[in-house]
């Protein structure tokens, strides 16, 4: 670890291309900050935040971040939990979702985990699947390979496979069927143990700004008309960020609601509101939100 006493600035390790890059810069951008020259750039500054951003390959990240040549980083909780560093995740990153599934070929029966007793799995993730393994009390062969995961079965190099799935499609289209999810993953925010007061200071801003940008994404803003008299059963069925706001409209015996709606009871609570009398209603992105 480096002790880090001296520098006034984050040090953050990010995808320097893959799945993770774009929502990684993306996110950046959301937040606020600007990184000022390419990405074909070894490392870039950004111009209006103390941050210096590393372009790296994600397996590299962790150890960087724990030997403090990094201070964070941005990085998939796969590669982290395969690699086993001493790293500590500050937050969830919402993005580069996905899980760790072992598949095995379409025809096959699965009754449960003992199915893979004896056999032999191929997986770029053996620190991972070697742990399932030892909570299911069975033992398999683990066979490494960093690539191409999907092929091993068809090509007579594996029984089964363990790989990272997102939408199922390579799965499919390589006649195998997913048996067990063992791992569920997103990217993170890591953090190495020797931030300075000043590092500890720019990181809880950084974090700050990352909330309120995943916040504004899991909410909606809604706006609808209300008749007066069915105004009490609708603002019930509103949370608002305190309580809604309710304007009266020019017409008579009429007033505008606006709230804030939490995207995974979203349907739910339009249906209940065309229900008790709303009519007009609008759904609007949030771009930010501050609590
Ligand atoms: O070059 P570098 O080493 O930096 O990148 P990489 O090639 O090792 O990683 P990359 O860019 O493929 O993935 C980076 C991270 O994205 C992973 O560590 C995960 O945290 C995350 N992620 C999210 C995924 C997927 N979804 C994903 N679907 N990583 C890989 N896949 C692959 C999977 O291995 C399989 O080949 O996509 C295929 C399956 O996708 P579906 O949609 O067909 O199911
Ligand atoms: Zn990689």
């Amino acid at each position: 670890m480096t002790a880090n006493n001296e520098c006034k600035k984050l040090r953050l390790a990010i995808q320097k291309s893959g799945r993770l890059h774009d929502d990684s810069m993306k996110l950046l951008k959301e937040c606020g900050i600007d990184i000022s020259n390419g990405v074909n750039k070894l490392k870039a500054e950004a111009t209006n935040f103390p941050i210096e951003v590393f372009f790296l390959r994600d397996d590299d990240i962790p150890q960087y971040v724990e030997d403090g040549v990094a201070d964070i980083g941005f990085v998939g909780e796969n590669v982290i939990f395969e690699k086993n560093k001493q790293v500590t995740i500050a937050e969830k990153l919402g993005f580069g979702k996905c899980r760790l599934s072992i598949a095995i070929p379409k025809g096959q029966d699965y009754p449960s985990s003992k199915y893979l007793q004896g056999k032999k799995i191929a997986t770029s993730y053996p620190v991972i699947v070697n742990n399932y393994l030892q909570s299911q009390g069975v033992t398999a062969e683990i066979h490494e390979i960093s690539g191409s995961v999907e092929i091993a079965p068809g090509i007579g190099l594996a029984d089964a496979i363990c790989d990272l799935v997102s939408s199922g499609s390579t799965l499919f289209m390589n006649g195998l069927k997913e048996v067990e999810v063992i791992f569920e993953s997103q990217a993170v925010l890591i953090k190495q143990a020797a931030l300075n007061p000043t590092q500890v200071q720019l990181l809880e801003r950084l974090i700050f700004r990352i909330q309120s940008v995943k916040k504004a994404k899991n909410n909606k803003y809604i706006l609808l008309n209300a008749p007066n008299d069915r105004l009490k059963d609708i603002i019930s069925l509103l949370p608002g960020m305190k309580s809604p706001t309710v304007l009266p409209l020019a017409t008579e015996g009429w007033s505008s609601v606006h709230s804030v709606l939490n995207e995974n009871d979203f349907w739910n609570i339009i249906e209940q509101l065309k229900e008790a009398g709303a009519e007009g209603i609008l759904v609007v992105p949030i771009e930010k939100m501050i609590m």
